[in-house]
């Protein structure tokens, strides 16, 4: 857009920067105890994946260490990273979940 720059009557073009808000990544990291089921349970009820699909991703956690198991935004990912823990938690499994910046 063309700014009127004060006295000068010279035409300025400014330009807005429109920044996309960061994305998270939430990694589940793999450990001896917590049981396959309850990861897939896990999958299925807080990223709402299919079985087929979450036993595929419980599987790569299992044989890789971690996985990526969704992109979301800030906000969202905090929840679901709280979700997991918290209901890993209730059932005394030690399955831990973060996040980082994508
Ligand atoms: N490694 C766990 C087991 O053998 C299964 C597991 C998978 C745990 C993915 C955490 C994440 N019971």
């Amino acid at each position: 857009k063309d700014d009127d720059d004060g006295e000068s009557g010279v035409a300025v073009k400014t330009r807005t920067r429109t920044k996309r808000p960061p994305l998270y990544k939430v990694l589940l990291l793999n450990d001896d105890f917590t049981p396959m089921e309850f990861v897939v349970h896990i999958l299925e009820r807080f990223f709402g994946m299919s079985h087929a699909q979450a036993f595929e991703i419980m599987l790569t956690v299992h044989k890789r260490g971690v996985a990526v198991v969704g992109v979301f935004s800030h906000e969202i990912a905090e929840t679901k990273v709280t979700q997991v823990m918290d209901f890993a938690r209730r059932h005394q499994h030690p399955l831990q979940c973060t996040m980082e910046k994508e």
